[in-house]
């Protein structure tokens, strides 16, 4: 396709897809060792964690989150190919260095403290992440759905051929032409706590001569970005939650049409990002929500998906057929 870089055409053979672990490194853990022996024995060829890998929800639980993203970087040189995973909003934050929180929980900043000097291997990774998988089967998976913004097909073009590093030139250029320590005053004003402080909660900054001190003003910049605003969109959807199962059906099926280009007309789109009960449902006849794990409610009810992507889907009910419990995962 015109340079798709964040769209992965797979090749035949069995996917595993599993959703939103949010650093629960047992669970992971269970997931990729299931994979591990079916791909030895030439079962199952492809394990697709479709992003939000990190960030443990719970506060009170050890975070993994660090463990994950290392294990999936050494398993992807082991079994070339063979291991996709997505862009989630989880990990999208920190490419950006945006905060993120829900409620009186804000996840990022346990995650940048544990980086440490895997910081640059770490966000390397996502920043080269695909965030989208389609297959012969007619099967796309994304990490959260189909957001409106992808029915408009200049946008669609921006988001299959991504380019964080253009974001970065832009807030740089803006950023060049300001008043640095004006802003960083401004932004301490904001909620009363000295800039250099939350320079150091957030990031992980080890002070004011670290390059990354202001990377907290960047992210500001980003998320006025044009671009930043489409992939959190993207990343972000409430999907029929946020506009109706009618209008949501028909932002889904324009999705489909896109990633359909040049290809198997895509007819499925498989995601996580929302808690789901009993571990999956089906959304709007087309789309499939997993919860493999903190998602799922209750969490005993996670599942994940096998299918072929070689063989044609022919309707909703026989994708549903590849949905195993994480019981069945030892
Ligand atoms: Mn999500």
């Amino acid at each position: 396709m015109e340079n798709w870089q964040r769209v992965v055409t797979l090749s035949d053979g069995v996917a595993m897809v599993v959703t939103d672990l949010h650093g629960d490194w047992q669970l992971y853990q269970r997931y990729r060792d299931w994979f591990i022996r079916r791909h030895k024995a030439g079962e199952v060829q492809y394990f697709i964690i479709t992003g939000d890998a990190i960030h443990r929800v719970e506060p009170e639980a050890p975070d993994g989150s660090l463990q994950i993203v290392l294990d999936v970087l050494q398993l992807q040189e082991t079994y070339p190919g063979a291991v996709i995973y997505l862009l989630g909003n989880h990990e999208m934050v920190h490419i950006y260095h945006v905060p993120l929180s829900k409620n009186d929980h804000v996840f990022t900043p346990r995650f940048e403290a544990a980086l440490g000097d895997y910081r640059q291997s770490v966000l390397s990774l996502f920043a080269r992440l695909p965030f989208f998988v389609r297959t012969k089967a007619g099967v796309s998976i994304t990490h959260a759905g189909a957001a409106s913004a992808l029915s408009v097909d200049e946008n669609v073009a921006r988001i299959f051929t991504f380019d964080h590093e253009s974001v970065f030139e832009r807030v740089n250029a803006l950023l060049n032409e300001k008043d640095i320590e004006r802003l960083r005053q401004g932004y301490a004003n904001f909620s009363g706590v000295p800039y250099a402080v939350q320079a150091k909660h957030y990031l992980a900054v080890s002070g004011a001569d670290d390059p990354r001190y202001d990377d907290l003003l960047r992210g500001v910049y980003a998320t006025s970005d044009p671009d930043f605003e489409l992939l959190w969109n993207t990343l972000f959807t409430r999907c029929e939650k946020e506009y109706g199962n009618g209008d949501y059906g028909i932002f889904l099926n324009a999705l489909l049409v896109k990633l359909s280009h040049q290809f198997v007309p895509q007819q499925f789109l498989v995601a996580g990002h929302i808690p789901v009960r009993k571990g999956a449902k089906v959304v709007a006849r087309r789309h499939l929500r997993i919860a493999s794990g903190v998602h799922a409610v209750p969490p005993a009810s996670a599942q994940f998906l096998l299918f072929d992507t070689g063989r044609p889907v022919r309707n909703v009910q026989m994708l549903r057929k590849g949905l195993h419990s994480v019981v069945d995962v030892r």
